[in-house]
C-alpha cells in the first residue's frame, strides 16, 4: 500500500462533512474505525498486533520481548474539528517507512515497532497523552479513574463500552524497558520550516505546558428584571480574565489561550450561575510560565471580588519543559545530513505542542521529525502539509530508522 492509498483510507473516518473537520475523540466509534485501520495495516504486513494495557496499539517486527527495539508511531485521535495531519501522519508514515525500508531489503538487527498512542488530544477527557502517561507512570491509576467526559462518562466506563478492559490499566515499565528509542515523525504546527525552505526539521524542545480550570460562581437571574447594580454575573470577571491572558502572555512573551467555556444555565435571557473555563497556557521556560499563569490567577480573583463572584482554580495538566535526548536528535542529524552539502543542517525546531514522545522521553530515549506545514496552522480543518512533503518525511523517516535498526 502507497502512502497515498493509507491516506485516503483514513481520510474519510470521522470526518464532520459541515465543518471539514475531524471528531476522531477517544474511544468513540471514529477511535474505533481508526484502530480497526490500524490493526488491518499490521496484519497486512504480517507484523505482531497487540493491544497493551492502556489500549494503545502495537504492531511488531521481530521479537517484542529481545529488547532495544526501535519504535516509531503518534496517535490517531483529534481535537475537536481537527486537520487530518496531527497524528495520522506520524502513523501512515511509520507503516509506509517500514515498505520502504523492506524494499530496500533492509536488515533488521532490532526489534521494530509501530505505535498508535491512545487519547494523546486530550478532547474527551480533558487531559492530553493519557495513553502515553499511563504507560510511563506519569498518571496514576486513581487519577485516570477520576477523568469523566462531558457527558458524565467516566474513562473506566468509556474503555469498557469500546471493548478494552479498564482494570489493567497503569504503569507499564516492563513495555518500555524493551525500547532502545521511539522516534515520532510529525507534521510542523507552525511556519519554520516553510520560511527556511526544509521539508523535515528535527524537535528540540517542547516547551513546558499545562492546563488550568477557571470556575467563575455567581447568581442566576432574570436578564430583563435585574438590575445591573443587584447581580453577581461570573460572565463579566470571565471576560476580563480572557484579556488578562492576552496582556499576561504578551508580556512575558508567551501564550495563552482560553478556547472552552461551559456556561450555565446557558439561556439567552439568563444572567449566567456559571462561567467555566479552561485555559491553555505555554511558554519557552518555567519562570515565564509561571509568571504568565500567575498573573491572570491574580487578575482573576480580583475582577471575581470586584463582581461578587466566587472563583476555583485547578491545574488540570502540566508538562514541564521537554529536552530531546540530545544524542539521539545528534544521531537523526547525522542520518539524514549524511547525503547533503556538510553546510546543510538539518534544521532542529522547538515547539509548544505536546506529544507523547515528550511524555515517553522521561522513560526512554526519544526524538521527533516534524514535515513542512506551509500556512503552520494546526488544530484546524484548514491543516495541511503537501504530498511532496509528506514523501519526503517517509523517506527521512526510513532513513531514521534503518540507522537506528539495522547496524
Ligand atoms: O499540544 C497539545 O495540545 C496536544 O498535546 N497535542
Ligand atoms: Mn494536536
Ligand atoms: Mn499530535
Amino acid at each position: 500500500m502507497t502512502f497515498h492509498s493509507m491516506w485516503a483510507e483514513l481520510l474519510p473516518i470521522g470526518r464532520d462533512s459541515a465543518s471539514g473537520g475531524y471528531r476522531r475523540y477517544a474511544w468513540t466509534g471514529a477511535d474505533a474505525d481508526c484502530r480497526t485501520w490500524f490493526q488491518e495495516q499490521a496484519e497486512a504486513r504480517g507484523l505482531t498486533y497487540e493491544v497493551d494495557r492502556n489500549g494503545n496499539q502495537w504492531a511488531w517486527l521481530g521479537d517484542p520481548a529481545a529488547g532495544n527495539a526501535v519504535v516509531t508511531g503518534s496517535h490517531l485521535d483529534s481535537v475537536p474539528d481537527g486537520g487530518a495531519f496531527d497524528g495520522p501522519l506520524g502513523v501512515v508514515s511509520s507503516f509506509a517507512a517500514l515498505d520502504e525500508l523492506r524494499s530496500r531489503n533492509a536488515r533488521f538487527t532490532k526489534p521494530l515497532a509501530i505505535v498508535n498512542f491512545g487519547d494523546e488530544e486530550g478532547a474527551r477527557f480533558g487531559l492530553a497523552c493519557v495513553g502515553s502517561r499511563l504507560t510511563a507512570g506519569q498518571l496514576t491509576v486513581e487519577q485516570a479513574h477520576r477523568l469523566t467526559d462531558g457527558d458524565g462518562i467516566t474513562l473506566p466506563r468509556a474503555m469498557e463500552a469500546a471493548g478494552y478492559d479498564p482494570d489493567t490499566i497503569g504503569a507499564d515499565p516492563e513495555r518500555l524497558a524493551r525500547i532502545g528509542a521511539f522516534v515520532e515523525l510529525h507534521v510542523e504546527q507552525g511556519r519554520a520550516l516553510d520560511l527556511s525552505g526544509d521539508r523535515v526539521g528535527i524537535a528540540g524542545a517542547i516547551w513546558p505546558h499545562g492546563r488550568w480550570r477557571f470556575d467563575f460562581r455567581g447568581e442566576a437571574n432574570h436578564a430583563g428584571t435585574t438590575r445591573l447594580a443587584d447581580r453577581r454575573d461570573p460572565m463579566l470577571s470571565y471576560a476580563e480574565t480572557v484579556l488578562a491572558a492576552r496582556r499576561e502572555a504578551e508580556l512575558a512573551g508567551a501564550v495563552a489561550t482560553f478556547g472552552k467555556i461551559v456556561v450555565e444555565p446557558n439561556g439567552v435571557n439568563a444572567i449566567p450561575s456559571l462561567v467555566r473555563g479552561w485555559l491553555d497556557s505555554r511558554a519557552a521556560d518555567q519562570e515565564r510560565l509561571d509568571t504568565v499563569v500567575g498573573g491572570i490567577e491574580k487578575a482573576a480573583r480580583a475582577y471575581a471580588e470586584a463582581h461578587g463572584v466566587d472563583l476555583d482554580i485547578v491545574r488540570e495538566s502540566f508538562t514541564p519543559v521537554v529536552e530531546f535526548d540530545h544524542a539521539l536528535r545528534d544521531e537523526l542529524a547525522r542520518i539524514l545530513g549524511k547525503d547533503t552539502d556538510p553546510g546543510l543542517k538539518v534544521p532542529v525546531l522547538g515547539t509548544g505542542a505536546g506529544h507523547d514522545a515528550g511524555i515517553l522521553s522521561g522513560s526512554i530515549p526519544t526524538a521527533m521529525l516534524f514535515v513542512r506545514n506551509p500556512t503552520g496552522v494546526s488544530h484546524s480543518p484548514a491543516e495541511h502539509a503537501a504530498e511532496d512533503d509528506c514523501v519526503a518525511g517517509v523517506t527521512a523517516l526510513a532513513d531514521v530508522l534503518e540507522g537506528l535498526a539495522c547496524r
